[in-house]
């Protein structure tokens, strides 16, 4: 009889578990584990199943577990009907064995990580429901055995909370992604020029005032945010607190307090902190920690200390990156240190910098962590770890100096990078999807199996300069879609691409089974598009997976179902993107649609140029000319065109294109048709104004309306122009 009402159970939930368009009685596990053999059995839980769990360090998991699937626990192991967690000690720290059959589900772990990397697998068996923490019952779980361990100890994930505050709450919703993706670090940015943000008790201006930017915040706004202030930081508590929701869920914490460059917000508050300049006097700008003054050691151990404190991690990221050493070199102080020591390079005070700090910290207990450019001075203690940032070949070149290495070259792992090449975000480390993350291979790099076998991890970076300017308070939602589900990628890599090391395998496990998942997490995730294709005067596109097609036509928001091919000879008119339960992809349209022409045009402005890029490269449809001063109010710049511009847009833009910076915060367009007369067309949005169908342009003009905030220059961009069609 039970076992008659069990298989009706089972059917009845596989059924239910039907209701969303992907799922499939597929396991389909990402990352993919070392060893998984499905069967024909399934477990199912109902409300009376148990979880036996006698191993008191996995209390956290229980309860942890018991949040997703609503289940009670049982003190002793039932007959059947329940999930048991246990602990092997013969198994590695985080290696688990996995046992589904009819009667129950047994996780045995060699300790607290196998057992939550357990759990998380079990939650892949489940019905991606699971993670709304509103899972009907009864669920199946998919038959199967699993035996598995990450081949990487380190598998990271950096949050840029510096240039873009997240909130506390934001921060923790996104250790419960990667914890869900067995991710097991996350590297915290806290520091930067843009922003403190974590409450220092004996310095308490450094988070209450440096946590701010704009308005009366000695820290300038990020673009288009001059008059407002805004920002945030953690107080002690919140970060305990958070240190403490991750390590419930496996996840180790490691701060970072970016050193000596990147320092502009410390600066800001203490800004003796700087060299002196060339003539003695302080310096009141910068982002450099001067390397030889003693005051800095003390003021730094008072700071450290404190965030040594807040963190049980042994670890300690003291930064070390992309130090401008000209303001080390024009210190009366600090070019006398090289001299004395007979060095001409500045990046001896660096070693030295670090090596100062490296003892400071070594008094808390702490070994230090800090980027590549920080790993080559012989003095960094071969126990700190170091984050290869720069490519595959400087993460080659740490190793070679026998650091545990974090492989995060950007051309790979860097976030902030666009997805494709007409989407938002930053370009200079590259523009790739999930497909190239997936890519990465260390045989193709050069590295061999020896070498393979000393790389500490792999880490993603989120890095948060672009993230605001992208829809302000969206931005959280932006910073989701440009880590998901190209982090999905990074967890498999870091687990060690077990399976077919195929994308098409990995596509397919990602597309059927974890477009649900990441829907029911609440994931603003990106979907990869469709291909366009044309030919013979046919549009179409060729799916990739099965998200739904929409499409719009060029001007209209109007949004259509892809149903078949389209005749037409303006192929470049279609907008087409792909969706999945509120996931979409960019829009994709044929390589028409982006064609610009470019027209004879010259420049002037009020403002001079800078030589090297000057405003003579505006014919050439440079991408970018800089002025040589910033901006006041009244502050014009003016395009002339040769012969009056037939377009069917015209996009008129300041500042840099990746990062919207360096532009004109507030001002206004004009145009004119004959050259002579301007008439007032937009205000600009973030630096840019854009206009549709216009008539024939013979000259447009930029005009700033308010003073830029002092000591920057400006970028100011050749025009966009799309043809007529
Ligand atoms: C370089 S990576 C940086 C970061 C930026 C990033 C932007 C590194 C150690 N320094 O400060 O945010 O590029 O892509």
């Amino acid at each position: 009889m039970k076992r008659l009402l069990l298989a009706i159970a089972v059917i009845f939930a596989v059924a239910c578990s039907k209701t969303t368009s992907n799922q499939t009685n597929e396991v389909a596990i990402i990352p993919q584990p070392l060893s998984l053999s499905k069967h024909n059995n399934a477990f199912v839980v109902l409300p009376s199943t148990t979880i036996v769990c006698d191993v008191e360090e996995f209390a956290p998991i229980v309860k942890y577990s018991q949040e997703y699937m609503k289940v009670g626990v049982a003190t002793k192991v039932p007959k059947n009907n329940y999930i048991s967690i246990s602990l092997d000690k013969l198994l590695a720290e985080e290696e688990y064995h996995l046992a589904v059959s009819n009667d129950s589900v047994q996780i045995v772990a060699g300790g607290y990580g196998g057992a939550f990397n357990g759990v998380q697998t079990l939650f892949q068996l489940l019905p991606s429901e699971v993670y709304t923490k509103q899972m009907r019952l009864p669920a199946v779980v998919k038959g199967c055995n699993v035996k598995d361990r990450p081949k990487f100890a380190y598998r990271g994930f950096l949050l840029d909370v510096a240039r873009t505050f997240m909130t506390k709450e934001n921060v923790l919703r996104y250790i419960d992604y990667i914890a869900y993706h067995k991710i097991n670090k996350l590297h915290w940015h806290l520091t930067d020029n843009q922003g403190w943000r974590i409450e220092i008790k004996s310095h308490p201006n450094l988070a209450k005032v440096g946590g701010f930017r704009g308005g009366d915040s000695p820290i300038n706004a990020a673009l288009g945010k001059w008059d407002e202030k805004y920002g945030g930081y953690y107080t002690q508590e919140e970060i305990s607190e958070v240190v403490e929701y991750a390590k419930v869920r496996n996840i180790e914490i490691i701060p970072e307090i970016d050193l000596p460059g990147h320092s502009g917000a410390l600066a800001a508050i203490y800004p003796e902190v700087l060299c002196k300049k060339a003539d003695g006097t302080p310096r009141n700008t910068g982002i450099v920690v001067c390397a030889t003054k003693e005051s800095n050691y003390l003021l730094l151990e008072e700071i450290l200390a404190e965030v040594c404190a807040l963190f049980p991690s042994k670890h300690f990221h003291i930064g070390g990156d992309e130090v401008n050493m000209s303001q080390w070199k024009s210190c009366p102080d600090c070019s006398a240190w090289l001299k004395k020591n007979g060095y001409t390079d500045g990046h001896k005070l660096e070693d030295m910098f670090i090596g100062r700090i490296q003892t400071i910290l070594a008094k808390y207990g702490k070994t230090p962590s800090v980027w590549n450019e920080a790993a080559f001075g012989g003095g960094l203690s071969k126990e700190a770890w170091v984050h290869g940032w720069k490519s595959p070949k400087v993460c080659k070149q740490v190793m070679a100096e026998g650091y545990p290495t974090i492989f995060m070259p950007q051309q790979f792992f860097y976030f902030d990078m666009r997805q494709s090449e007409h989407e938002n975000g930053a370009i200079w480390g590259g523009c790739f999807d999930i497909r190239k993350v997936y890519s990465f291979d260390f045989a193709k790099e050069g590295f061999t199996p020896e070498e393979v076998a000393q790389v500490k991890g792999f880490e993603a970076a989120a890095w948060s300069e672009v993230f605001l300017s992208q829809g302000g308070d969206k931005s959280i939602d932006f910073i989701e879609y440009q880590t998901f589900p190209r982090l999905c990628a990074l967890a498999e890599l870091a687990w060690g691409k077990n399976g077919s090391g195929e994308w098409q395998e990995f596509h397919n496990r990602l597309y059927k089974s974890h477009y649900d998942r990441m829907a029911d997490m609440g994931l603003n995730f990106r979907i990869t598009p469709p291909n366009v294709k044309y030919e013979n005067g046919l549009l179409s596109i060729e799916k990739i997976d099965n998200s739904a097609v929409y499409y719009r036509m060029e001007g209209s928001d109007k949004r259509l179902s892809y149903r078949g091919a389209i005749r037409t000879s303006q192929p470049g008119r279609y907008l087409f993107w792909a969706e999945y339960r509120g996931a979409k992809s960019p829009e994709v349209a044929h390589s028409s649609q982006y064609k610009t022409i470019k027209p004879k045009v010259t420049l002037t402005s009020s403002i001079p140029d800078q030589p090297k890029h000057g405003y003579h490269r505006v014919a050439d449809y440079y991408m970018s000319m800089r002025t040589s001063r910033t901006y006041k109010e009244g502050d014009w710049f003016l395009f002339e065109f040769e012969e009056p511009v037939e377009c069917r847009s015209i996009e008129f833009v300041t500042g840099s294109h990746a990062v919207p910076s360096r532009l004109i915060t507030k001002g206004y367009l004009e145009v004119s048709h004959d050259g002579k007369t301007f008439h007032h067309v937009a205000e600009l949005n973030y630096g840019r104004a854009k206009l549709l169908n216009p008539k024939p342009i013979k000259a447009a003009r930029i005009v700033a309306t308010s003073d830029d905030v002092p000591g920057s220059q400006l970028r100011i961009c050749s025009p966009i122009i799309y043809p007529k069609w």
